[in-house]
């Protein structure tokens, strides 16, 4: 209880100092941004245009930079070393190999406490056509994914071998709302994210790929003031022998909006998400409605930066009326050194549901989301979770950077579900605090084209997987190669 009301005043420090940084917030109108946008798309040049003004801006929280389209490892061979001047600029490839040694020592995902030490192994490659057959263009992604040296049974976080992750056929129209704001319509097999990606990403560090098939609408692009893409798709289910197929009972609907317009000061992301499941087996009928807002930015020259979302879910899982929330919030300040260093605190909540079988579904529905932000030991998901963090991030040399933090996980709900873990106890008598975690990682960029990350975390199991049984403390080290192929 004592532990709830610390929270609740650290969450009502974190509103006052919210008001108090916007009411500091300089009241200019929005200037072109001065970051470079991700994409390699936005990296090009409009010639024999008027160039458009950049307005996307990089939030500053931790993790939720998301993947670009195409994809960071991804070149255009017009600025390639071997290709350049030979007339390929419509021709995008790429090649991206990572291989992950892991040291997991009682790994409380698995069944048993004991040391697992695997190496992940992941293969992926891109070619994508455009700027050639406008209004077409295309876009392919291989990826293999698999283990060796592990004790586990296979499972879809591991493996998938030799699969086409994305084929994705477009109709690009260049200027069809307004100078330099395309609108992009396409078909088939994607992978892509939104947001801050807690509920739409492909999911980067795992070794596997989050990914679609349908349609999606793109109204404008990154650099724009506004953009809005819509959605309708079926979730790809990952088979590891054999090829991916569609979800057949679900289809999942978005719309996501972007205002950067004001980004100077805030970027404002509403969205309004809808994942439909009929009955099939022992998946019942669901239709859960996502609304939520993000708003981030820095403030000025105060080296204050700030990330905040709030989401609701309302619908029908089963007989139960879906009712569910959740809500982050992030507040960091960069310190005027040579090291650049930025010390942060967040919070997040993911509602979890009161009772089994009161007629009254209130655990938050986590989407398809990157779990990695909550937890180093990927232990928490987006649901029924409290979650208070403290972060600190430096660069040290221009090829070295360093982070680290301490998290503390309740349960939202201690009668419900700690998913990941696979504990729960519906009586509500095991205490709701999962743990708390230290991590820290060292990201080094060796070679222009080889790069090098070491991490470790040590979590402290909590009252609540004592009292069940698994208090086991964990140790997680890891080593990550990833060369990039293509000069
Ligand atoms: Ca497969
Ligand atoms: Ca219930």
């Amino acid at each position: 209880m004592i532990r709830r009301l610390e929270i609740r005043t650290l969450a009502i420090a974190c509103l006052t100092s919210l008001a108090s940084a916007a009411a500091q917030a300089p009241n200019s109108p929005a200037a072109p941004s001065s970051q470079p946008a991700d994409a390699p798309e936005a990296d090009k040049p409009a010639p024999e245009k008027v160039r458009v003004e950049n307005y996307f801006v990089q939030s500053r929280s931790t993790g939720t930079r998301r993947e670009s389209e195409p994809p960071r490892y991804v070149r255009n061979l017009e600025k390639t070393d071997w290709f350049k001047g030979k007339g390929l600029g419509w021709l995008d490839v790429g090649l991206d190999y990572r291989v992950r040694y892991e040291y997991r020592d009682d790994d409380l995902r698995r069944p048993i406490a004991t040391l697992d030490q695997p190496f992940l192994l992941r293969t992926r490659g891109y070619l994508g056509v455009r700027n050639r057959f406008d209004p077409f263009r295309g876009y392919i992604e291989y990826e293999d994914a698999r283990r060796v040296e592990s004790q586990f049974p296979e499972d879809d976080r591991d493996f998938n071998r030799h699969e086409i992750i994305q084929a994705i056929g477009e109709i690009y129209l260049e200027n069809a709302l307004g100078d330099q704001r395309p609108l992009r319509l396409q078909g088939g097999r994607m992978a892509f994210e939104y947001t801050d990606r807690r509920l739409l990403a492909r999911n980067e560090w795992r070794n596997t790929t989050n990914n679609f098939q349908g349609f999606r609408g793109i109204l404008g692009q990154e650099k724009n003031d506004w953009q809005l893409d819509v959605l309708a798709l079926k979730p790809v289910e990952r088979i590891l022998d054999e090829l991916d197929e569609a979800v057949s009972n679900q289809w999942f609907y978005g719309a996501i909006g972007e205002w950067r317009r004001w980004s100077q000061v805030v970027t404002l992301q509403p969205y309004y998400l809808l994942l439909k499941q009929q009955q099939k087996g022992s998946a019942v009928d669901r239709d859960i409605h996502t609304v939520g807002l993000r708003g981030y930015g820095q403030t000025g020259k105060t080296g204050l930066d700030y990330d905040l979302q709030a989401i609701t879910q309302f619908g029908e899982s089963g007989a139960d009326d879906h009712s569910a929330h959740a809500a982050t919030a992030e507040f960091g300040w960069i310190f005027d050194h040579e090291w650049q260093p930025r010390v942060a605190g967040f919070m997040g909540f993911a509602s979890g549901d009161r009772r089994p079988g009161d007629g009254k579904s209130g655990r938050f529905e986590r989407l398809f989301g990157f779990a990695r932000p909550w937890s180093n030991d990927d232990y928490i998901q987006f649901e029924n979770v409290i979650a208070p963090k403290v972060r600190v991030e430096f660069q040290p040399h221009q090829r070295a950077r360093v982070d680290l933090g301490w998290s503390w996980y309740w349960l939202a709900s201690e009668t419900d579900r700690w998913n990941a873990v696979r504990l729960q106890d519906p009586t509500g008598q095991s205490g709701d605090f999962m743990g708390h975690e230290f991590d820290i990682r060292l990201r080094l960029a060796l070679l222009d084209r080889f790069d090098l990350t070491i991490g470790y975390a040590h979590f402290w199991a909590g009252e609540f997987p004592e009292n069940l049984g698994r208090g086991q403390d964990t140790d997680f080290l890891y080593v990550e190669f990833s060369p990039r192929l293509l000069p």
